[in-house]
């Protein structure tokens, strides 16, 4: 174990001095201030106080794969667990366990990606222990073009399941993020494999910053995102939100199986905040502005453009015009 943590829980909920840290450490008080940012980093708490020294508040809560499978209320999705302390992205890891036969519903869990990717080459911010990074897998019989429907059924899906454990006002903006006062909680990939236009498989890789502070957040990011930290005051479990995730998702799959897009459509249409409203999009093939109206039986956002077009896309950014 870290020495200095040995420390600490040598002496619990006991103040210990910099200057004991410093001289037991054999490091100079400013080595000790900097590793104890560092464990703050990963979600230690300390308390300082002038004249007494620190005192360690809280250790960071670990997800306990055995004990989330066993908790969860699903048939199918995540009864299968992989979990890791650190890989590149959880949907590189996903990607080689199908290609090896895994079974849908497998789920890769990281505390922490060293190369979390987001839509286009972007990447995604994956610090330890403070955030749910994973992937999940399914093979559902469907064409590939129907793939961009599973997007918008993966953000209903942890849209309500963050309303429900962060207590929060979540909101979805299209087509893959989730939001709470405007700023990003919560991204959204999907990676569809396809043979001859058929689905082999998809991967639904998803991250929420769940118990970030702002000053976690590197500052380029501080403006636009958040997290349910942030946004209620509160820590959540993260191991009851992915429960969580997951049952909203198997039901919601399932329901899509059946039912076909319809009530998945009905479902998001309740949550965005992304429709009848004048919006930007960014496309790899340009900007334009319209009025976004509908999203429609394919999962395409339609937009009534300036000339009076109605247009239809399928991927894409959108900002409010
Ligand atoms: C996304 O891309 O929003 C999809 C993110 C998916 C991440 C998950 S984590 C588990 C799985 N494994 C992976 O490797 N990826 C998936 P995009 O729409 O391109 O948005 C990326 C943008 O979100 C960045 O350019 C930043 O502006 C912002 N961002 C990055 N990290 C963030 C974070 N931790 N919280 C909020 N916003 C973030």
């Amino acid at each position: 174990m870290n020495d200095l943590l040995q420390l600490f829980n040598e002496s619990p909920d006991k103040y210990v001095s910099g200057e004991e840290l410093s001289r037991k450490l054999k490091c100079s008080r400013t080595a000790v201030w900097k590793r104890i940012n560092q464990l703050r980093k990963k979600g230690y708490l300390f308390e300082a106080v002038p004249n007494k020294g620190y005192r360690l508040l809280q250790t960071p809560e670990r997800i306990d794969a055995d004990a989330l499978t066993a908790s969860l209320a699903t048939k199918v999705f995540g009864k299968t667990i992989r979990s890791f302390a650190e890989v590149d992205s959880t949907q590189s890891v996903a990607h080689q366990l199908a290609a090896q036969g895994a079974g849908e519903g497998t789920l890769v869990i990281a505390e922490r990606q060293t190369a979390g990717r987001g839509r286009m080459g972007r990447t995604w911010f994956s610090p330890e222990g403070k955030g749910i990074w994973m992937s999940l897998l399914l093979q559902p019989k469907i064409p590939l073009a129907r793939t961009p429907q599973l997007t918008l059924l993966t953000a209903v899906a942890v849209c309500r399941a963050i309303r429900r454990i962060g207590q929060v006002d979540a909101a979805i903006k299209w087509p893959n993020d989730i939001l709470i006062d405007g700023k990003k909680v919560c991204g959204i990939l999907l990676e569809s494999v396809a043979e001859k236009e058929r689905v082999r498989y998809v991967i639904a890789g998803i991250g929420i910053s769940a118990n970030f502070q702002s000053s976690d957040y590197p500052e380029d990011l501080r403006p636009i995102a958040t997290s349910l930290l942030i946004a209620s005051g509160k820590a959540v479990n993260r191991s009851a939100l992915i429960a969580e995730v997951l049952a909203e998702l198997e039901k919601l799959y399932g329901l899509y199986l059946q039912e076909g897009f319809a009530p998945i459509r009905t479902l998001w249409e309740t949550l965005t905040v992304s429709l009848h409203r004048r919006v930007r999009i960014n496309t790899a093939g340009g900007s334009a502005e319209g009025w976004a109206f509908a999203i429609d039986e394919a999962g395409a956002l339609c937009m009534r453009m300036d000339n009076g077009e109605t247009v239809r896309y399928f991927s894409g950014e959108i900002a409010l015009a």
